[in-house]
C-alpha cells in the first residue's frame, strides 16, 4: 500500500507539466477522487455497504440491491446490479435515483447497452459466492469488496482499497453537511481551469471512482489513445477526446480517441476490463510486486463495467467483440494504398497524380481530398477548382480507383446545411438550450448533433447518390473521411465543446463527450450504406480521427497529426498495436509524418513500415513539400515501389486477417504475446508483430542509422527469412541478427504456415481480382503446415449471407491438400506452389506428374493446373526430406 501512496505523488508531479489540458490535479472530479483515496489509504474503512435487500434473479444470474452510502448525517441509497453474462463475463452497474427538477436531463448517462445475463447462486448473507460453472468464483462482501477467483486462485479484487466513490447529487447550499470526512470540495460547483471557468456545472459533483487490482498480472495493455509504448507503465492515463495539436511522443496526454478497455495477461490467463463510460476519465495505474493496480475515475455517468476472462488474450478480444461488436470487414480497396495530402489543389492536379502512379508503375487504390476542395469550407459543396467532380470520379473508376473526401461535423454559420440544422433543432446546444456557435475551419460554425435521430435522416439526404445531388452524383467510388469529430472547437475549453452544452435527450456534453466522435462517423457510415438499393449495397469506407468503443464496427482510424521525425515512425507501431488490443485494429499513421518534411531515408523507411499498417495512407500538411513516391527520385522511388508492391502481393493475407478480425475481434497486427504467452520476453516486445494469423512476423526498421536488426522469435518453431518477400535462410533459434540496407524490410515466416500471394503488378486492387495465386508453404519442425484463404466479392454485403469461400490448405505426411468450404464462385488459378526446405523426386496430382523444380533447397511447382475453389491433393513423393537443422 505504501508503494501505491508514493506513486500517487509521483504521477501528479509529472502530469503537472501540461498546460493546455487539465491534469488530474486541475480537473475537479479527478482531484477530488485522488484526495478521497489518499485519505482512504489511511483509514481503509468503507463508506458503502450492501443492505439486506438483495434480490437474486431466478431466471438470470443477477443480483440486485441497494448500496448504502453512509454520510455523516444521512444515507444515500444507490441501486446496483451484478450479473453473470453470456460467455462468463461479469457485469456490475451502480446508479443513482436523482429526483431533480432542472431543465436538463438529470439522470446519470448510460453509455452501455443491455447485455443478456446468466445464472448464479447465493451462498450466505455476509458474503455471496457466485459460481459461473467455469471454475470461476466471485465473492461479494457487505462492505462492497469483490474478489474473483479463477482455478481456485485469487486473480482480481475490486474495491479492495475502498476507493469506491459515487458523488451523489447535492445542492451547493447543503453540500457541507453531506461531505464525507475523506472528501474534499475542490471545484465541486465551479471550474477554475483557465478556459473552463464558464462551466455552470448544473448538477454539481457527480463523479464515480473505483479500484481494480489484478493479482500477479504484470502486463497491462490497451486504454488507447496515447502516444506511448505498447505495455502500460505506471502513469495516470486520461481518456478525453481532444484535438491535440503537435502531440509529443511518450506523453500521457489525452488524444483524439478513447477506448476504456484494459487487457492484462499472464501465462494461461488473460482478463479484460471494460469501463463503460463516455465522460472524461482518468486511470491511475501502478505496478507493485503484487500485480497491476488501477484506479478508474470518471466525471459522471453510471458506474458500469464488464470483466472478461480467457485463457489467451485473443479469447478476451473475442468476448469483448461479442458485446461491443466486431471490426468491420472493409472493401478490399480500403486495404490498398491511399494517397492523400492537404491538399490536391484542383481537378487537374488530382488527375495528374493519378496518372503519375501509372507512369511510375506504382499501384494505389484511392486518392483523397482535404478541406480545400469545398467552397469556403462548406462541406457538401465543391469549389470552382473542381468543375466536374463526377467526370473526375468516372476517370478514377476506369482503373478501379476511389475518391475519399473530407466532411467534418462543424458547419459554417449561414450556409444551407447550417440553416437546416439550426431550423430543425439538430445542432449542439449551449447551456441555455440555444444553438451553440464556436470557431472552426469555416469561421463561425455550429455542430451537428449526431445523437439526434433527425440528424441521421438529414445526413442520409445529404449523402444520397443521384445525379441531382451535386456532391455525390451517382458515383459509387466516393467514400468519406470524418475529421475534427472529438469535437474540435478552436475557441472552446481544451479545444473542445463547453461541457455544459446540451445534446439530444437533454444530456450535457460532458456525459457523452467521448462518444461524440463515434456517433458522427456512425452516422456517416449509416448514410453511406443506405445510398444504394439494398441489393446493390457496397460496404462503405469511413475514416475517423475520433473514436470510442464500438467504432470498430463502422470506421478505420488514424493516429492524427504526427510529425516527420523518426521517433513518430517508431511510435506508430505500439500505438497501432494498442488500438488492436482494444478491439479497434483498422488503423494507420500518416506515412511520411503530417507536419514537416521527411528526409528521403525517413520517407522510405516510413513506406516500408506503413505497408504493414492495416490502414495504409500517405498524408502531409498543407505547408509541407510534395512527397508522392516518385518525388524523392532514385534509388528511393524504386525501394518505395518495391515496398508498396509487397503490400499488394500480400493483399490476400491482409484480407484474411481482416476477415478473421471481423468474426473474432483478433488484432490485425498481432503483438508477440498473442502468439505465445509462455515466454516473458514476448510481453515486452513492441517493435515486432505478426500479420494476423498468417505466420508472417515483421520487424520494420524505424531508426535512422540501423545497419543490423535483431528479430526475436516468440516460440521455438522454425522461422524462414522472408526479407523483402524473398525466401532465404532458415532459423531455429530464440533470436537472430540480420544485416540491413535501406532496401530491406526484415521479416520472417513461421514454420507451419501456408500463405497466399498475388504476384502481378496491377494499377489497383480491383484490377487484381482475377489474378492467379502463388502459395508459399513453410513446413514446421514436424513437417506440417496449414493456412486458409478467404475470398468473397470484396465489395458487397453478400458475404453476410454466406457468399464467400474459404480454401483450407494443409501439408501433412507428404501431401498438400485443399478443402474448400463456402459457395462463392471464385475459379481462380494457382500459378505456383513454393514448398520451402523440401525435396522431391516426383510430385503427383490425381496420378499425373506435375512439373517441379528444386531451387535453393525449396520445391517449386509451376502451373499445377489447380484452382483455389476446388478440393485437391498433391502427393510429394519418395524422399520427402525435411533437412535436419
Ligand atoms: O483538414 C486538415 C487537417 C487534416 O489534413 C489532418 O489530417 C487532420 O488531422 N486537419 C487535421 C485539420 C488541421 C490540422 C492542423
Amino acid at each position: 500500500m505504501q508503494i501505491f501512496a508514493i506513486f500517487y505523488w509521483f504521477c501528479l508531479v509529472i502530469s503537472a507539466k501540461q498546460y493546455l489540458f487539465k491534469s488530474c490535479e486541475e480537473n475537479g472530479f479527478c482531484k477530488r477522487n485522488i484526495d478521497y483515496c489518499r485519505n482512504k489509504l489511511q483509514t481503509k474503512i468503507s463508506n458503502y455497504f450492501i443492505e439486506d435487500a438483495i434480490e437474486v434473479g431466478s431466471e438470470y444470474a443477477v443480483i440486485s440491491g441497494l448500496l448504502t452510502k453512509k454520510l455523516p448525517n444521512s444515507d444515500v441509497k444507490l441501486p446496483f446490479q451484478l450479473s453473470f453474462l453470456e460467455n462468463d463475463n461479469i457485469r456490475f452497474t451502480l446508479d443513482e435515483n436523482r429526483n431533480v427538477d432542472l431543465n436538463i436531463n438529470a439522470n446519470r448517462f448510460k453509455a452501455s447497452e443491455h447485455v443478456l445475463p446468466h445464472e448464479l447462486r447465493l451462498k450466505d448473507s455476509t458474503s455471496i459466492t457466485i459460481h459461473d460453472g467455469a471454475e470461476k468464483i466471485l465473492l461479494l462482501y457487505k462492505d462492497f469488496k469483490i474478489e474473483v477467483f479463477v482455478n481456485e486462485t485469487l486473480q482480481m479484487t475490486i474495491n479492495e482499497d475502498k476507493f469506491l466513490n459515487l458523488e451523489h447529487f447535492r445542492n451547493e447550499s447543503d453540500n457541507q453537511q453531506q461531505l464525507l470526512p475523506e472528501e474534499s470540495d475542490f471545484n465541486m460547483f465551479r471550474d477554475n481551469f483557465k478556459d473552463s471557468t464558464s462551466d455552470k456545472l448544473p448538477l454539481g459533483p457527480e463523479s464515480i471512482g473505483l479500484d481494480f487490482n489484478f493479482v500477479d498480472f504484470h502486463n497491462a495493455y490497451g486504454i488507447p489513445e496515447h502516444s506511448k509504448g505498447l505495455k502500460l507503465e505506471e502513469e495516470i492515463y486520461r481518456l478525453y477526446n481532444v484535438d491535440i495539436f503537435e502531440y509529443e511522443v511518450d506523453s500521457n496526454l489525452p488524444m483524439y480517441g478513447s477506448i476504456p478497455f484494459l487487457l492484462v495477461s499472464k501465462p494461461r490467463l488473460s482478463m479484460g476490463l471494460f469501463w463503460i463510460n463516455s465522460a472524461d476519465t482518468y486511470i491511475n495505474l501502478s505496478k507493485p510486486k503484487s500485480g497491476a493496480k488501477t484506479h478508474w475515475m470518471s466525471e459522471n455517468g453510471v458506474l458500469d463495467f464488464i470483466i472478461f476472462f480467457g485463457e489467451s488474450p485473443a479469447e478476451v478480444n473475442k468476448k469483448y467483440g461479442e458485446i461491443t461488436g466486431f471490426p468491420t470487414l472493409p472493401q478490399l480497396f480500403a486495404l490498398g494504398y491511399h494517397q492523400c495530402r492537404w491538399n490536391y489543389n484542383d481537378q487537374k492536379d488530382l488527375l495528374e497524380i493519378n496518372s503519375l502512379f501509372d507512369e511510375h508503375q506504382i499501384p494505389y487504390d484511392s486518392i483523397w481530398l482535404d478541406i480545400e476542395y469545398t467552397d469556403n469550407k462548406q462541406y457538401f459543396t465543391w469549389n470552382s477548382n473542381f468543375p466536374d467532380p463526377s467526370g473526375m470520379l468516372d476517370e478514377l473508376d476506369l482503373t478501379g480507383r476511389n475518391l475519399i473526401i473530407i466532411i467534418d461535423p462543424h458547419i459554417k454559420k449561414g450556409s444551407k446545411v447550417s440553416n437546416h440544422l439550426q431550423k430543425n433543432g439538430l445542432t449542439l446546444m449551449n447551456s441555455e438550450n440555444d444553438t451553440f456557435y464556436g470557431h472552426c475551419w469555416p469561421g463561425e460554425s455550429l455542430w451537428v448533433d449526431s445523437f439526434n435521430p433527425g440528424s441521421q435522416e438529414y445526413w442520409d439526404e445529404l449523402h444520397r447518390l443521384s445525379p441531382e445531388n451535386k456532391v455525390f452524383f451517382d458515383n459509387t467510388n466516393i467514400h468519406l473521411w470524418n475529421d475534427m469529430n472529438e469535437i474540435s472547437v478552436f475557441d472552446g475549453p481544451e479545444t473542445s465543446s463547453p461541457r455544459d452544452n446540451l445534446q439530444y435527450g437533454g444530456y450535457e456534453e460532458r456525459s457523452l463527450h467521448n462518444l461524440n466522435g463515434r456517433k458522427f462517423h456512425d452516422m456517416t457510415y449509416s448514410s453511406l450504406s443506405k445510398r444504394l438499393e439494398s441489393t446493390q449495397r457496397q460496404r462503405p469506407f469511413v475514416l475517423t480521427r475520433s473514436f470510442f468503443a464500438g467504432s470498430q464496427k463502422s470506421a478505420a482510424m488514424w493516429t492524427g497529426d504526427n510529425m516527420s521525425k523518426w521517433e513518430y515512425l517508431k511510435l506508430s507501431i505500439p500505438m497501432l498495436l494498442n488500438n488492436g488490443v482494444a478491439g479497434m485494429p483498422f488503423g494507420g499513421a500518416d506515412v511520411g509524418g503530417f507536419f514537416g518534411n521527411p528526409s528521403k531515408d525517413l520517407l522510405t523507411r516510413w513506406y516500408q513500415t506503413g505497408i504493414w499498417y492495416p490502414f495504409f495512407r500517405g498524408h502531409a500538411h498543407i505547408d509541407s513539400r510534395r512527397r508522392e513516391p516518385w518525388v524523392p527520385g532514385e534509388p528511393y522511388t524504386s525501394i518505395i515501389r518495391d515496398a508498396i508492391n509487397l503490400r499488394y502481393t500480400l493483399l490476400p493475407e491482409f484480407y484474411n486477417a481482416f476477415r478473421e478480425s471481423s468474426i473474432s475481434g483478433m488484432p490485425i497486427l498481432k503483438p508477440l504475446f498473442y502468439e505465445s504467452q509462455k515466454f516473458s520476453k514476448n510481453y515486452d516486445i513492441e517493435d515486432e508483430f505478426f500479420l494476423g494469423n498468417s505466420g508472417i512476423l515483421v520487424k520494420p526498421v524505424t531508426e535512422e542509422t540501423t545497419k543490423e536488426v535483431t528479430i526475436v522469435f516468440p516460440d521455438s518453431e522454425i522461422y524462414y527469412d522472408f526479407t523483402n518477400g524473398k525466401i532465404s535462410s532458415r532459423y531455429h533459434t530464440q533470436s537472430v541478427k540480420v544485416p540491413v540496407t535501406l532496401s530491406d524490410i526484415p521479416m520472417v515466416i513461421k514454420g507451419g504456415s501456408i500463405i497466399s500471394r498475388k504476384m502481378r503488378y496491377r494499377r489497383s486492387s480491383k484490377l487484381m481480382n482475377h489474378d492467379p495465386y502463388t502459395l508459399v508453404v513453410a513446413p514446421s519442425s514436424t513437417n506440417s503446415a496449414s493456412g486458409s484463404l478467404y475470398v468473397d466479392d470484396y465489395e458487397s454485403f453478400d458475404y453476410k449471407n454466406g457468399s464467400f469461400l474459404v480454401a483450407n490448405f494443409e501439408l501433412k505426411n507428404g501431401k498438400l491438400t485443399n478443402k474448400v468450404t463456402g459457395t462463392f464462385n471464385a475459379p481462380r488459378r494457382i500459378e505456383k506452389i513454393l514448398i520451402l526446405n523440401t525435396h522431391a523426386t516426383k510430385v503427383e496430382h490425381d496420378g499425373a506428374s506435375l512439373r517441379f523444380k528444386s531451387i535453393d533447397g525449396n520445391l517449386e511447382i509451376q502451373n499445377p493446373g489447380l484452382h483455389i475453389n476446388e478440393d485437391w491433393n498433391i502427393v510429394i513423393k519418395k524422399d520427402l526430406v525435411h533437412d535436419e537443422l
